[in-house]
């Protein structure tokens, strides 16, 4: 059986690719909202029921456990999803809250993600409830996505639409950021030059892989002795061509295809 993989698009595969390296004889159902991408910037009924959806398509492939590999679809839906499944279900904002707690030497930490998620509050909540003492900037930077989306992240637009939305942190002092959507580790390496090397950057998703194994031995479906190879499967709701392109250079994974299908059937 797979674990099953979600987002509202390409961003999921950050996560995937760690569990590729840390998980390797698990197999991997990954469904891609691309289509309907950005959830950001929509209505939290919207992105439940959209999250509803992928879940039901992952259901359908019988997958053992289900990630969903998006902070937006995680701070609408989580709780809901969670409560009504019998298999495991987990979110990527809980780990990431934790990771950033545990970096911080000077207890400020920035948080960046897509509208929804920002306006959420969901990280503020997950590192207060662990850490009170520590003071948390947020901000919302909707235009990252799209520069992902449209595998424009080695460009110049890439580097000045990065310079434009992380200026508000400019004065703030932090010293951990947390790259709250799951699109965002693609664009690390232009973060970091912008940031500086003094800044801990945070993927929220790498954190949740190690949670993942745990979870995995603790309910005692990990794949220990695969009697046969793991196996990927990518779908999509949009184009496949262009999801196979992005999916195949951030994996890795020369012989890559994806499939198209409809959730709303
Ligand atoms: N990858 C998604 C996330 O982690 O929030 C968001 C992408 C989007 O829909 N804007």
């Amino acid at each position: 059986q797979a674990i099953g993989f979600m987002d509202s698009g390409v961003g999921g595969l950050t996560v995937v690719k760690e569990a590729l390296q840390q998980l390797p004889n698990e197999s991997v159902v990954y469904i891609g909202d691309t289509a309907r991408n950005p959830y950001g910037p929509r209505p939290v009924s919207q992105i439940k029921a959209y999250t509803w959806q992928m879940t039901n398509f992952l259901l359908d492939q019988g997958v053992k456990m289900i990630v969903i590999a998006c902070n937006t679809a995680t701070s609408a839906a989580l709780a809901e999803i969670k409560a009504a499944l019998p298999i495991p279900v987990i979110g990527v904002i809980l780990p990431g809250a934790r990771a950033a707690i545990k970096a911080t030497r000077n207890q400020r930490i920035g948080v960046i993600g897509t509208q929804a998620t920002i306006k959420s509050g969901a990280y503020e909540q997950a590192i207060h409830r662990k850490a009170q003492q520590m003071t948390v900037f947020s901000q919302a930077c909707p235009k990252f996505v799209s520069v992902v989306e449209s595998n424009e992240f080695r460009s110049p637009v890439a580097k000045k639409v990065v310079a434009e939305g992380l200026q508000p942190f400019a004065k703030t002092g932090i010293d951990t950021l947390v790259m709250g959507c799951t699109h965002y580790p693609i664009l690390r390496p232009v973060f970091q030059q912008w940031l500086g090397p003094d800044v801990t950057l945070i993927d929220s998703g790498a954190e949740t892989v190690s949670q993942i194994s745990m979870l995995l031995d603790y309910f005692e479906i990990a794949n220990d002795q695969p009697d046969t190879p793991p196996m990927e499967a990518f779908y999509t709701t949009g184009s496949p061509t262009m999801f196979a392109e992005i999916a195949s250079s951030w994996l890795q994974l020369k012989d890559l295809t994806a499939q198209r299908v409809d959730l709303t059937q």
